[in-house]
């Protein structure tokens, strides 16, 4: 790592550390003050959270294992990822069930009320150190499909209350066809009205969508499936 990458990585942890102790440390701490006021505060964790959604085969858990410039997850065109994987690095390369992962982020808890998903939450943990990566957990969810594909859980409902608990939602749009996907429209459009600042969308496979003018008019086609939507017509595209 060069020295201004390095003094950058030591700042960007600095701050964080800084954030977190602001909420964490002390009597007069920003939790023990909401407390007071009768309010929940959830301290800001010491990493950055960034959730990966989109359509089935868009390329989420290869952009995990591309950042982290490891195969950590399984990927393919066969749906791959069945359910929530928290990616995040650690000392050691270690992979930790459902529990486990509670257990390391209590706040995760209640994701575990959702029927059936105590089988499908996990967490790997890799010794990368790639891009900055023990800044960030990437927390990466089953591929968004439309018509008679039952999911253990329900993922909509697991997707929606995620989001509450990350800083930024990676959206997956593959150039084809899937990116009309209903289901991953629906999902967008309910994440958005409360979430907006946070989503960030992505043309993914750009390579596979033919010469420039195609990516254009991909782009169009997405631009224009998300603007038949109300609320992100209104809150995105205005
Ligand atoms: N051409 C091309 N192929 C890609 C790219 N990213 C991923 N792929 C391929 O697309 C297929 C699906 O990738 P995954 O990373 O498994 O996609 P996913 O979104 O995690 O899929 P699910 O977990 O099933 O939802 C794999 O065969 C990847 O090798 C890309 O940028 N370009
Ligand atoms: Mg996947």
């Amino acid at each position: 790592m060069g020295k201004q990458k390095a003094v950058s990585k030591d700042l960007t942890e600095k701050i964080l550390r800084e954030c977190h102790e602001i909420y964490t440390e002390g009597e007069d701490c920003l939790t023990n003050v909401a407390d007071l006021l009768g309010e929940k505060l959830l301290a800001p964790r010491k990493k950055i959270t960034v959730m990966l959604m989109g359509n089935h085969s868009a390329g989420k858990s290869s952009f995990i294992n591309w950042y982290i410039n490891e195969n950590i997850q399984r990927t393919g065109v066969a749906i791959e990822t069945q359910g929530f994987t928290i990616v995040t690095s650690g000392k050691k390369r270690e992979t930790l069930s459902g529990n486990a992962t509670v257990h390391l982020y209590p706040e995760f808890k209640p994701i575990m009320k959702i029927d059936g998903m105590a089988n499908y939450i996990q967490t790997e943990i890799t010794t990368s150190k790639a891009q900055q990566a023990e800044l960030v957990h990437f927390i990466d969810t089953p591929g968004l499909v439309d018509g008679d594909m039952k999911y253990p859980f329900d993922v909509n409902e697991a997707i929606l209350w995620t989001a509450n608990m990350v800083d930024l939602i990676l959206v997956f749009f593959d150039p084809i066809g899937q990116a009309l996907c209903k289901r991953t429209l629906d999902v967008v459009e309910a994440l958005s009205e409360k979430h907006h600042p946070k989503l960030r969308y992505f043309l993914s496979k750009a390579d596979e969508a033919g010469d420039e003018c195609d990516r254009q008019r991909v782009l169009m086609q997405i631009v224009q499936e998300l603007c038949r939507r109300p609320s992100l017509n209104k809150t995105c595209f205005g």
